[in-house]
């Protein structure tokens, strides 16, 4: 009935349909066809309703098309071979079986859905069906191992840039992996890597953002902590548009890191952060440091500079402010 009732609207676009009509046509109870209209809402379509006139299709989420994709793409590596899922249980395991079967470098991987969304240290990632970009991407650097925590920082660096330019969004990094609008998360980075020895085999980075999400959409326990392009800008985004941005900034970055190292990404990582120079807490594997995080440093570790003065090198942990 789903299909029906949307080829409805879409024959009907800009016009309402009373429910009548509907239930005449679909054959259906005025009741039923209220309960199609919420499912669909549910899954990101927008209906306006006006008493006596009846619905009205406004949005229409647009479904993450290869064939649009690709012709919006405008990158050498990022996307050159990309695959795209309805439902996955995560992108970061299909990419690292991707990596296992040969794909190459720059390897995209996007699920409307992911029914096991992961974050760092077996947190979950909350993934509903098309209101996100849910996507892994396949890097192959010759770096050494001990390098590989500065890619994480090079990709809040390329989403940040996009968000920015493209929405004029005041996004800030929550170092190491988040990005942050007036203090709730909207995006995560996961980077998840493969290595021998001292040499790096290749890197998964798992990108998370909340594009669609309605406040509905998050469960309760984030309700308070997170947030999505949406509920900031004040209407629905169009995620292919976002893609192709960000893989866009993202192999700019990812070529001058390759030509000049780290030290430009750094000096645009500390432009657009919101983890320097203020108190805060960081929960470690070792338990919690308490200081003021002054830089980043030559190898990607944040220095930590404790009330006693003793300056510590951090490569993961959390910030509480
Ligand atoms: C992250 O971990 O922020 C990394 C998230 C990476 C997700 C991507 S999606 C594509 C790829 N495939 C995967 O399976 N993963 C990657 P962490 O710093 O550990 O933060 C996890 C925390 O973020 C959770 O405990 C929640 O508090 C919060 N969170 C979960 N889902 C969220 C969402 N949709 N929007 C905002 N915050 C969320």
């Amino acid at each position: 009935m789903n299909k029906d009732l949307l080829e409805l609207f879409e024959n009907n676009l800009e016009q309402f349909v009373s429910g009548e009509e509907i239930s005449q046509k679909l054959n259906c109870s005025r009741t039923a066809v209220w309960k199609q209209i919420q499912n669909l809402r549910k899954l990101g379509y927008e209906f306006e309703a006006v008493p006596r006139k009846g619905y009205r299709l406004v949005y229409a989420p647009a479904k993450l098309d290869p064939v649009k994709l690709t012709a919006q793409l405008r990158t050498k590596i990022m996307g050159s071979s990309l695959r795209i899922y309805d439902e996955v249980d995560s992108t970061q395991n299909l990419a690292h079986e991707l990596v296992r079967q040969g794909c190459p470098e720059g390897t995209v991987i996007l699920a409307e859905e992911q029914t096991s969304g992961r974050g760092r240290m077996g947190k979950a990632w909350h993934s509903p069906k098309g209101k996100g970009i849910w996507m892994s991407v396949i890097l192959k650097p010759h770096i050494p191992l001990k390098q590989t925590s500065q890619l994480t920082l090079l990709t809040a660096v390329a989403l940040c840039r996009t968000l920015r330019k493209g929405l004029g969004i005041n996004v800030g990094i929550k170092w190491p992996n988040d990005l942050l609008i007036d203090g709730r998360k909207i995006s995560g980075i996961l980077l998840e890597s493969s290595g021998e020895d001292d040499r790096l085999n290749y890197v998964v980075a798992g990108i998370g953002i909340s594009v669609n999400l309605d406040a509905a959409d998050f469960p309760e326990a984030l309700a308070e902590q997170a947030t999505s392009l949406r509920i900031v800008y004040g209407k629905p985004l169009d995620r292919i548009d976002i893609i192709c941005r960000f893989l866009e900034e993202f192999e700019d970055l990812y070529l001058l890191y390759l030509q000049q190292g780290f030290s430009p990404i750094r000096t645009l990582w500390e432009a657009l952060t919101i983890s320097l120079n203020r108190p805060l807490k960081i929960r470690t594997h070792d338990g919690w440091i308490e200081g003021t995080a002054e830089n980043i440093d030559d190898a990607g570790a944040l220095t930590v500079k404790t009330a006693d003065g003793e300056r510590i090198k951090l490569f993961s942990g959390d910030i509480q402010f």
